[in-house]
């Protein structure tokens, strides 16, 4: 620990609900024995937010709960949810939507790769895909509305929002990633479908494609690209898509990597003075909640996705290397990964070899 304010990080911890709160104090264990060894210090806030305050205070947050966030350098989320006590609907646009688009965290980027020693379902095991999914608008930019409820006659309208400032910056976030990669980029659309939002976004690829001269694009349509990332996961590079197919298709990211207690995130806003936030792609698993047998990998890779983020990448690189060396270890896998490993113990593995 030092003196010295530059060295301090300010975390804001929202563990949310489920096995988020299990989650989230096994990727801190982990993250405070990487501080402890870089030198650098972690000050952690933690704010209950969740279902439960949803139910005591008819929020899933304080109304001054985003002013509350600017205060710190990141924020580290768990899961949210708990349907059997909340609609999904009430509670992910009561926390974590208003995040992202509060502080427009337009970059939700997620890496689809097998960690040593996992096996997938896939029989390709050295695929590497970086998913880009647009973080602010689009189908979940929550336009709509419903008429005549509970009648006969009732109408439901969901609009998905598509501005030519969402699409370009996330396009170009994503041409930038590929430049930074293997230079290859899938633009994912249902453009044969929709005819208006879909082709738009087309027409900015191919708009755009021209000042990333270096960077090959192909164009996908939803469905053909999700065979792809079964059947040829390999010819895959950066993927970049729409806030609702980004969210689908990190889900199948996830499963090919092992499942979802592997998959990270990072929700961005490059460039601007605003704290970004990571969370595993995960949800809250209302059915193993409480158990302690919650599957860490994917928090503690999102706090790694974190401190690479707050510039202390050598951290950031310690903390994956321990985790594959985790993974190789079958006294420490949880039990979606067939062992009995609680998810304390896991993260006190990957803790004990950062000492
Ligand atoms: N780990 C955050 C979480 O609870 N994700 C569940 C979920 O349904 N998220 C929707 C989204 O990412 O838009």
């Amino acid at each position: 620990m030092t003196d010295n304010p530059l060295n301090v990080h300010k975390i804001a911890l929202i563990p949310g609900d489920g096995i988020g709160t299990e989650v989230v104090e096994a990727a801190v264990m982990v993250l405070d024995a990487a501080s402890r060894r870089f030198g650098f210090e972690l000050e952690t806030t933690s704010f209950p937010w969740s279902c439960e305050t949803y139910l005591s205070d008819g929020r899933m947050m304080p109304e001054d709960g985003i002013d509350t966030l600017k205060a710190f350098d990141a924020i580290l989320l768990g899961a949210v949810g708990w349907p059997q006590r909340v609609p999904d609907s009430v509670s992910l646009h009561g926390l974590l939507l208003p995040i992202r688009k509060s502080f427009d965290l337009y970059a939700n980027i997620r890496p689809h790769r097998l960690l040593p020693g996992v096996v997938g379902p896939l029989r390709a095991k050295a695929f590497d895909i970086l998913c880009i999914r647009e973080n602010t608008e689009g189908e979940y930019s929550g336009a709509g509305g419903r008429i005549h409820i509970g009648t006969p006659d009732e109408v439901a309208v969901e609009t998905s929002v598509f501005t030519r400032r969402g699409v370009e910056r996330i396009l170009r976030f994503g041409f930038e990633q590929a430049r930074a990669r293997r230079g290859k980029l899938a633009s994912v659309t249902k453009s044969n479908a929709q005819k208006h939002s879909m082709v738009f976004w087309d027409e900015v690829t191919e708009a755009l494609a021209p000042e990333y001269p270096d960077v090959e694009v192909s164009r996908y349509h939803i469905d053909a690209i999700a065979a792809r990332f079964v059947m040829q996961p390999k010819s895959l590079d950066v993927v970049v898509a729409s806030n609702l197919f980004g969210d689908i298709l990190t889900d199948l990211g996830a499963a090919i990597q092992g499942g979802l207690g592997f998959a990270p995130s990072a929700n961005v806003n490059p460039g601007a003075d605003v704290p970004s936030m990571f969370e595993p792609v995960h949800g809250s698993a209302p059915d193993i909640a409480g158990r302690g047998i919650a599957n860490p990998i994917a928090t503690v890779w999102s706090g790694a996705m974190m401190l690479e983020h707050l510039g202390r990448g050598e951290a950031a690189a310690a903390i994956l290397e321990a985790l594959g060396r985790v993974t190789t270890n079958p006294s420490l896998r949880t039990p979606d990964q067939g062992g009995s490993a609680t998810t304390a113990q896991v993260a006190r593995g990957i803790a004990d070899l950062l000492q």
